[in-house]
This record gives structure tokens, sequence and C-alpha cells, in this order.
């Protein structure tokens, strides 16, 4: 049994998720687990007698005129790595905690293994900015392993950082025991949506690049078609944007905004159809939590999308921006009842198949073992 360092961003979406879901899997197997973190990951809502916490706090001298968070993380990923011995440091995102973990591993006297995981937005945003594209590239190549979330986020990688850097793809997954269909509880009754009524679901943290106009002005045209509400689950900069629009379009009554929510997997569970149109998006974690609780998905023809939705089995992939095909595409499903029912029966396979929690696990695992084992 190995002891795991894992760092990562715990209140940002599905990485966060992704590192505290693996890091709980690990321990169940019997792992020692080391979280590394400025707060307690939120999906860490329990006591594990294996995990441990260590908060790295930053110091506020004034003389700094930033807070050296970079540098304090760094400072305490080594004094965990000496004080716990530490096997492997698994590091969620390149930028910066891949370059802190390599800092920490050369102010220590131990030979702890760097594993990096790419989940996107270090890639497809910092990427772009050339100050720092060297610093990434510097993170990525030192890690003695490193993953990403989708095929297609190991080629943007390789494309944009110009290294031939080998990088092992390993799935996104949820846990099949929090994620399935759960009886209604009212739900929908409670949100006053009626029985005949479809319901469409987005979910995100209402980034620019999350394009929740599209979703609205899709919603518009399937609610010109047949009743039907939206939930606009989440919160961020687009908020009012998105707000005013439902507006402008007099589609109050039928757009509810939900903000943050916790139990995302009950509200999943009394929906009909997810939409995810975003512009960027290197897997897309929510399209297998709606899948898991047999919700047919459509999704935009980018980065990690399209390995994650099957066009016409699980639900349909359109090209960025066009509304007129989403709608079609929504409707097709949403009109049609055998459809609807074979493609969430389709999802859910898939869930439990390509993208199963043991099998993820059982990759994770074989790589710390092969880094251990120095292959
Ligand atoms: O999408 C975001 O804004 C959040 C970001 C994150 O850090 O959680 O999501 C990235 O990682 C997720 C987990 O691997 C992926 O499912 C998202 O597709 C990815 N986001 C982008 O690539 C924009």
């Amino acid at each position: 049994m190995a002891k795991i360092g894992i760092t990562c961003y715990p209140t940002v979406g599905g990485s966060g998720v992704i590192a505290t879901e693996l890091g709980k899997l690990l321990a169940e197997k019997g792992h020692e687990i080391h979280f590394v973190a400025s707060q307690v990951p939120f999906r860490l809502n329990r006591v594990y007698p294996n995990i441990y916490y260590h908060e790295v706090e930053v110091s506020n001298y004034p003389v700094f005129q930033h807070p050296p968070y970079d540098l304090a993380l760094a400072a305490k990923m080594a004094d965990v790595i000496n004080r716990e011995e530490l096997d492997i440091l698994h590091v969620h995102y390149a930028m910066p905690h891949a370059i802190c973990a390599i800092l920490a591993k050369q102010m220590c006297n131990r030979d702890v293994k760097i594993v990096t995981t790419l989940h996107g937005t270090d890639i497809t945003v910092l990427g772009i900015d050339s100050s720092l594209t060297q610093m990434i590239k510097f993170g990525i190549e030192q890690s003695d392993r490193v993953t990403a979330v989708s095929h297609s986020l190991v080629q943007q990688t390789k494309e944009m950082l110009h290294t031939e850097r080998e990088i092992d793809v390993i799935y996104n997954f949820v846990d099949e025991r929090e994620y399935y269909r759960k009886p209604e509880l009212h739900l929908k009754e409670d949100y006053g949506i009626k029985e005949d009524e479809s319901v469409l679901i987005h979910i995100s943290n209402f980034r620019r690049v999350k394009r929740v106009t599209d979703v609205i002005r899709t919603f518009a045209n399937v609610r010109d078609k047949m009743p039907a509400k939206l939930l606009l689950v989440g919160d961020g900069p687009e908020y009012s944007v998105c707000h005013q629009l439902v507006s402008d379009m007099d589609l109050e009554d039928d757009v509810l905004f939900l903000g943050k929510q916790e139990n995302v997997s009950e509200l999943l569970s009394i929906s009909d159809l997810k939409l995810l149109l975003s512009e960027k998006e290197s897997f897309g974690l929510v399209l297998l939590e709606a899948m898991a609780c047999g919700v047919p998905c459509i999704g935009t023809n980018i980065g990690g999308i399209p390995e994650v939705i099957d066009h016409g089995d699980t639900g349909y992939i359109a090209e960025l921006g066009n509304i007129e095909q989403m709608s079609y595409f929504a409707l097709k499903i949403l009109e049609d009842i055998q459809l609807h029912q074979n493609m969430s029966i389709k999802a859910k396979e898939v869930v439990n198949d390509k993208f199963a929690t043991e099998t993820i696990l059982r990759q994770y695992e074989n790589l710390y073992e092969q880094v251990l084992n120095n292959e």
C-alpha cells in the first residue's frame, strides 16, 4: 500500500471532485492519503481513518504585495513529503501545482514521485498566455508521470506546448453510489413543474466558455414546441447576463435559476435532457453525472465532449453555436419516448462500462505501481 499526497483546487468544480473522489476510493483500498490544499476539499464530507488533511496557510506579512500561495504550498508539500514519508504526490493541474510539487521535491531528501493530472483549463486557457507556457511545459516535463482526462486534451497539450512528453489518458468517473436515478420525492411538484413538462438541465460555473446563453436560446426553441422547464444550476460571472436574456426573451416562468446546489443527483433525477454547449471543455464531468442518472445529453463538438457522448446512442453532438441544430436534437429526443428511453438506458451502461469507477481506479493504481517501480 502506498502513501499518496493529493493536491487540488478544493473548491473548483470537476477537478476538485475527481481528486477528492479518487483519494476516497484509494483510501478505501487501504492506501494512506494526505490532502495538501488551502481548504478541506468540499467532497471530503466525513471522517475517513486513513485520510489526512494538511492545510496550506499563506502568510500575509505586509511586505508581501501578493500573499505567496505557491511558495507556501511548495513548503507545505515538502514538509508533508518528509514527515509522512510520501511515496507519491499526485497533483491536479499543472499550474501551479506541478511546479510547486517539483520545487517541494527538490527541497526534501526523498525520492517522491510526482504524478500530474491535466484537467483542461491550464492548457486551454493558460497555455495561450506565453509568459506561463514555459512554466506549464516545465511542470509537465519534470513530472514523473502525466495523465490527462481525454485524448483531445493530450493532443491540445502537445500542440500548444510543443512537447513530446508521454501523457496517459485516464478518463474521469462518477461515484455510482451517489449518481443514480433517485425516486423523485415530490421535487418536481415542489418546483411547480407539471407532469407533462419536459425538464432540461444545465450545470456549470457560468463562465463565458460554458455558453449558457446558447442553452437558454435552445431551450426557448424547445419551449415554443412543447411544455418544458429549464433548470440552471450553478453560479458564476455570466449569471446576470443569463438573467437578463431570460427576461428579454420572456422566459421567466419557465427558467428556474437554482444557484449552487449540493445534491445535483436529485436534480438530475427529475431531468429529461442535459445541455452542455461549451466552447472549451476537456471532458465535461457533468455529462457523466447526468448519464449515470439516465439523462441523455446534448454537447458541442468541442474538446473531450465527443469522447463522453456517443452521438446517436447516448445523446447528440452539435456544432458550437448552432442553436437550430441543438434545438432540433433536443426536440428529437424529447418528442420520441422510445428514443429517449433507449438513450437513457445506453447512457447508464456507458457510465458503468467505459467510465466504470473500478476500471479508472485500477488505471491510476497501475500507473502508481509503474512509477514506483521506475518503469
Ligand atoms: O470547467 C471548469 O471551468 C472547471 C474545471 C475544473 O477545474 O474542474 O473543469 C475542467 O476539469 C474537469 C474535470 O476533469 C473537466 O470535466 C472539465 O471539462 C474541465 N473544464 C474545461 O476544460 C473548461
